[in-house]
């Protein structure tokens, strides 16, 4: 079992929670299938099923989407005119393009409906860890989550402290991540250790994650406008807090433990490692 074959898996699972797109109101349900089933990395699904270790369930693979389905309602919203002003979107028009703005809105709303439908209806998984998981959207969605982390980029108000720039970039990244980890640790019963270190783990790979996100960024814009990196000042970043050297350490070392734990629970470990690699690799190499 490799990451390719559980990325392709999830990409076999996400059309099946999805109505059908000949399913009235069809333009909404058509804006929910280019939505979702553009070309994405998965990775928030595959850190669930790496932290699960679970590759032959299908509901596992279920529980796994919840964290793309609302993904996908973060970036469609986030690309609105009245957001980010995007128009691409993984290489496509963005969904309010595509389609129309309203049903944009709505086909993201339908997407945390469908998330925690998706959460409810699992067959095999008990009503302790439901409530657990829905517990924890909850809060990853709300004004202390991708909510509030990103009123408080589009106010862009300066954040001094380095541990306010830190909760910024957690709330709009990193604790999504996190639920994803979580969730996964949650679905096997892991213990209380075990999912403290994956936590550890799923926090320094978001860290890491947004540096290198920050790095593109910044280089592209040099690209665009001829300018230095520094000029870009528009936002404070990540870049100017840590080296990725610095984070590279914390999460080879946070991925030790969470190792350490996931061989403990009996799970194949590797498949861990296999991933960070995979993500990290063009900036690495
Ligand atoms: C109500 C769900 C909800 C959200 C409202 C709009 C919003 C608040 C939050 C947006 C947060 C946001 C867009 C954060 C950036 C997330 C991010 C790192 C996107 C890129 O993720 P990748 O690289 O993308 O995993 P792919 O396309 O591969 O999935």
């Amino acid at each position: 079992m490799d990451v390719v074959h559980l990325k392709s898996m999830i990409n076999a699972t996400l059309p099946e929670l999805l109505p059908a797109q000949e399913t009235s109101p069809t333009h909404l349900h058509q804006a929910m299938h280019y939505a979702l089933l553009a070309p994405g990395k998965r990775l928030r699904p595959l850190l669930t099923l790496l932290a699960a270790n679970m590759v032959t369930d299908s509901h596992t693979y279920r529980m796994a989407c919840v964290s793309e389905l609302v993904h996908t309602a973060s970036l469609i919203l986030d690309d609105l005119p009245c957001m980010d002003d995007a128009t691409m979107r993984r290489d496509r028009p963005c969904t309010h393009v595509r389609f129309s703005e309203s049903t944009a809105i709505l086909a993201s709303t339908n997407f945390l409906n469908l998330a925690y439908g998706v959460i409810a209806n699992c067959p095999n998984v008990d009503a302790s860890t439901k409530v657990a998981v829905s517990a924890h959207l909850c809060h990853v969605i709300g004004s202390m989550g991708l909510v509030g982390g990103q009123i408080a980029d589009l106010q862009n108000q300066p954040v001094g402290a380095k541990s306010a720039i830190e909760q910024l970039y957690h709330q709009k990244t990193g604790c999504l991540f996190e639920f994803a980890v979580v969730t996964g640790a949650r679905l096997r019963g892991l213990d209380a250790e075990a999912i403290d270190a994956l936590t550890r783990f799923a926090r320094a790979f978001g860290l890491l994650f947004q540096l290198y996100d920050d790095m593109l960024d910044h280089s592209t814009f040099a690209q665009e406008t001829g300018k230095d990196v520094q000029q870009d000042a528009a936002k404070i970043t990540l870049l100017s807090l840590y080296t990725p050297e610095e984070v590279r350490g914390a999460l080879n070392n946070a991925q030790a433990l969470a190792r350490e734990q996931l061989r403990r629970a009996g799970h194949d470990e590797s498949l861990l490692a296999a991933f960070v690699e995979q993500q990290f690799v063009a900036f690495d190499g």
